[in-house]
């Protein structure tokens, strides 16, 4: 299987995030992640690890508005320019509550319109790894539609919480929602998410479009970020009203009742009957991740992935979450063996 991986997303190594009440954490989504996934992969006999192409801004600007894109661009140097006390991360403090349309000049105040929440850190190197991760997305996305069966996007930073305007959820380009734009020129795509949160900005960019289904299973909002998005009667909008589902699941779900509601989501992307498939691949539904309060273990990982892989679809599969680093490569090489 070809794996797409860049070790540009070094550049994004912020310093911290900030937890409920404001504590200062190690940033969970960090380079390590990536060290571990490729130190599993380079022990398989089945993993080539290329470099991504680069598809350039138009595949990227097809999902997400180019004033945000603009923001993420310039954002660390006019940050600096401001001369902040403490430079080590940009956050803004204020938020633009329910999206008010009117867009603010300073930097703070865009800050605060573009950004969801306070773990989107932005540091010298995010816009260029952010831009690296999408174009592995797009690589992966284009070995498949030149007739491989499958290939893995070793993504990072992640995209999913990544909507059309906003970065949030460590998330600041949305990679496998760019990939499924990339691939719905060629056919219908569905959209299938496994983080253990909801997909929410693949969800805001496909919400109304009927050509790419979008699924997300997740831990129920009601308690678990990002709390505004992924409950069940979120259906679609317009022409894309019933070509999205969220499937909320309830703390400590284990492997039978997580494999159950995966049923019903593969159910629904065979009636679909797509051309393409892209996997938002999170391994925070594994029993241990630090975020997580489901309970899937390493086999069933694996025995999601033969499910997942059992389509028979042409498959990017694109890497989210999972922050138990230490996990983390056998999760991943538990799944993605299981696809051709
Ligand atoms: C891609 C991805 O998995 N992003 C997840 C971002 C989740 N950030 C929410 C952090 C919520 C902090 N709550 C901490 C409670 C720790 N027990
Ligand atoms: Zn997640």
């Amino acid at each position: 299987m070809k794996i797409f991986y860049s070790e540009t997303h070094r550049k994004h190594d912020p310093p911290f995030e900030l937890f409920d009440g404001g504590l200062r954490v190690p940033y969970l989504e960090n380079p390590d992640r990536m060290d571990r996934i490729l130190n599993a992969l380079r022990k398989t006999d089945w993993a080539e690890i290329h470099q991504p192409s680069d598809f350039g801004l138009d595949s990227i600007l097809a999902v997400h508005d180019a004033e945000y894109i603009d923001f993420l661009a310039s954002c660390w140097t006019e940050w600096l320019d401001s001369k902040p006390k403490d430079s080590s991360v940009f956050l803004p403090a204020t938020f633009a509550l329910r999206h008010h349309p009117q867009k603010p000049k300073s930097l703070l105040g865009r800050g605060g319109y573009y950004i969801m929440d306070l773990s989107a850190c932005i540091v010298e190197g995010t816009y260029t790894a952010a831009l690296v991760s999408a174009n592995c997305a797009l690589s992966a996305a284009s070995s498949v539609v030149n007739g491989q069966s499958s290939a893995f996007a070793l993504c990072r930073p992640p995209g999913h919480h990544a909507g059309k305007d906003y970065a949030g959820g460590y998330c600041f380009i949305n990679n496998a929602a760019v990939a499924a734009h990339s691939l719905s020129v060629n056919g219908k795509v569905a959209l299938l998410d496994i983080d253990y949160h909801c997909g929410n900005g693949t969800q805001d960019i496909f919400y109304e479009r009927d050509d790419v289904l979008t699924i997300s299973i997740h831990a129920d909002p009601d308690f678990e970020y990002p709390s505004y998005f992924g409950f069940a009667n979120e259906r679609g909008k317009g022409n894309g009203f019933g070509f999205h589902h969220n499937f909320p699941l309830p703390k400590g779900t284990d492997d039978d009742s997580y494999l159950a509601a995966l049923d019903q989501a593969l159910e629904l992307i065979q009636n679909f009957a797509p051309k393409f498939l892209v996997v938002s691949a999170g391994m925070d539904i594994y029993a241990d991740d630090p975020l997580g309060t489901i309970k899937v273990t390493t086999e069933g990982i694996g025995e999601i992935g033969r499910r997942i892989a059992s389509l028979n679809l042409p498959s990017v599969i694109v890497m989210e979450g999972g922050y138990n680093n230490e996990a983390l490569g056998r999760n991943i090489t538990s799944f993605l063996g299981k696809f051709k």
